[in-house]
């Protein structure tokens, strides 16, 4: 694409939109190709300030509707975008690299299905009620008010329609900053809500970086709660920044995950499994499981059959159908992860596969962020390579003898996010899943998502939990009304 002729995203505020108010820019990079495919406005506090007072103007009126009349708002977003769900996995797979199968069927999908769940959710939901012998309690849902919700650029619109649509079905307005890295369907969200006539100020976009833009919205004074996904270390500086005045917090960060492979697991099954737990997204997701840790007895099969499932993997073009790994989101990122493979060489780490730039990919991605997908053997669990999280389609592998040495493993690390166990024996899956010191464990399966349950992670990978009635009381105050009898 020529850059004269690349689009500018604005910034959505109060039903209009604009640039920034400094007039600055800075350019959104296809990372599969090195290309500048569009600019967005380099907001800052300016901009912010704006979003924020068009999201408390637009919060009595919309705070007043029933739980009905929001919902059918959300059902409204949700077909408008599954109008468009086509350019959403377009969009989506040029802004990350992803391949355009996984946009259109994980991406694409999960972001109309986040409105449809929630507005359902939201009708159903009753709340609760708790007689005395002389009085009745009625527990109510406020709104909490302003909501700030930072998201990543690992899945843009995925993440970023989880946050806004339990947000809004209870009542909350909404200032979003999306990833500066993704910019891209975030702004179709606006031109979607803007089509529809969503009520002004109800929905506010502000494009820009996370210092220039995303502190302004965690430290404002007139924002009342925080949704935060993204890396560890800047979750602890939005944890700093809300708290000061005591915004309502939840905080999605990064994970370590281990993927216990048991003897009696069922091999075939298995490695599809474990493979696309440990690659799925390039391995850029919190969940991807990328300590894979194998019982003694089977490790050698084991390990050969996965290195052949990983290297049938077919690298290179995100736009082909039947590509099933793309290029990592930007260069500084790419250099990251190959940061990683040479510290695991340091730390007398075996590369058994990958490691490097794939062999092949299209002279028309010379440019772009490619790594072959690695498998690392020979590594100490405590090594840093074992216990940091990389966020690519890197794993380390590690052997076990027994359930105590596998959960000992397991748990060796800050983090605690997630986890997959993989056996025939379901008792035993059980056992070692509660064993697990994280948020959400799988057992013989990874990723199987149902939107009801709780989501989030222990230890340094979040604080609280979002997901069916989780979202809906993390976006809302209980009030009890306590009313006596006569
Ligand atoms: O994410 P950041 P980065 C992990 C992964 C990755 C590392 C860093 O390990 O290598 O984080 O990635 C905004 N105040 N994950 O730097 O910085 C930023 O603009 C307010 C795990 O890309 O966490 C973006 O919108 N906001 C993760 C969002 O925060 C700030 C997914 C996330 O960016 C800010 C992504 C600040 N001071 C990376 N600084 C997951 N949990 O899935 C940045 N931002």
């Amino acid at each position: 694409m020529d850059e004269e002729q690349i689009p500018d995203l604005l910034n959505y505020i109060s039903g209009e939109f604009h640039s920034s108010l400094n007039g600055k820019w800075m350019d959104d990079i296809c990372p599969a190709t090195g290309v500048p495919i569009a600019r967005i406005p380099c907001s800052d506090k300016q901009d912010i300030d704006a979003a924020v007072s068009a999201a408390r103007s637009a919060l009595p009126k919309w705070a007043a509707l029933t739980h009905d009349q929001r919902a059918d708002w959300l059902e409204k977003i949700a077909n408008a975008m599954e109008d468009r769900s086509e350019e959403i996995a377009q969009l989506e797979s040029l802004d990350t690299g992803k391949p355009i199968t996984l946009a259109r069927t994980v991406d694409a999908a999960r972001s109309v299905a986040n409105f449809r769940f929630f507005a359902e959710h939201v009708r159903e939901f009753v709340p609760e009620k708790f007689e005395m012998e002389d009085a009745t309690n009625h527990v109510i849902y406020k709104p909490v008010g302003v909501s700030g919700l930072i998201t990543p650029w690992n899945l843009p619109l995925y993440l970023l329609s989880w946050k806004v649509a339990p947000a809004l079905a209870m009542g909350n307005t909404v200032v979003a900053k999306p990833s500066e890295l993704t910019p891209m369907t975030a702004s179709l969200l606006a031109e979607i809500i803007d089509d529809i006539g969503l009520p002004s100020g109800v929905f506010n976009l502000v494009h820009g970086t996370g210092d220039e833009a995303g502190s302004p919205l965690t430290s404002h004074g007139d924002v009342d709660l925080i949704s935060f996904t993204g890396g560890t270390q800047t979750g602890a500086k939005v944890a700093a920044s809300a708290s000061s005045s005591f915004k309502k917090l939840s905080l999605e960060l990064g994970g370590k995950n281990a993927t216990i492979v048991f003897a009696d697991s069922d091999m075939d099954k298995t490695v599809s499994g474990v493979v696309r737990s440990a690659f799925l997204n390039q391995g850029q997701i919190c969940l991807c499981g990328s300590r894979i840790l194998i019982e003694e007895s089977i490790y050698d099969e084991f390990v050969s059959r996965l290195i052949e499932k990983t290297n049938s993997m077919k690298i290179g073009d995100p736009s082909d159908p039947e590509t099933d790994l793309g290029s990592l989101v930007s260069a500084e990122h790419l250099a990251k992860v190959c940061g990683y493979i040479s510290l695991a060489e340091e730390e007398g780490g075996a590369i058994l596969t990958g490691g490097s730039k794939p062999e092949g990919i299209p002279k028309q991605f010379d440019k772009g962020n490619w790594l072959s997908p690695t498998i690392i053997d020979g590594l100490s669990p405590d090594s840093r390579c074992a216990k940091e999280e990389i966020f690519g389609p890197v794993v380390t592998l590690h052997a076990f003898s027994d359930e105590k040495e596998a959960l000992q493993i397991a748990n060796s690390t800050d983090y605690g996010l997630a986890g997959s166990v993989w056996t025939s024996d379901l008792i035993k899956g059980s056992r070692i899943a509660e064993g697990i010191e994280t948020g959400m464990v799988w057992v013989n399966t990874w990723l199987h998502r149902d939107l009801r349950v709780p989501f989030g992670g222990i230890k340094h990978s979040g604080v609280g939990r979002e997901g069916g009635r989780w979202s809906l009381s993390f976006y809302s105050h209980a009030v009890n009304i306590c009313v006596k009898h006569d």
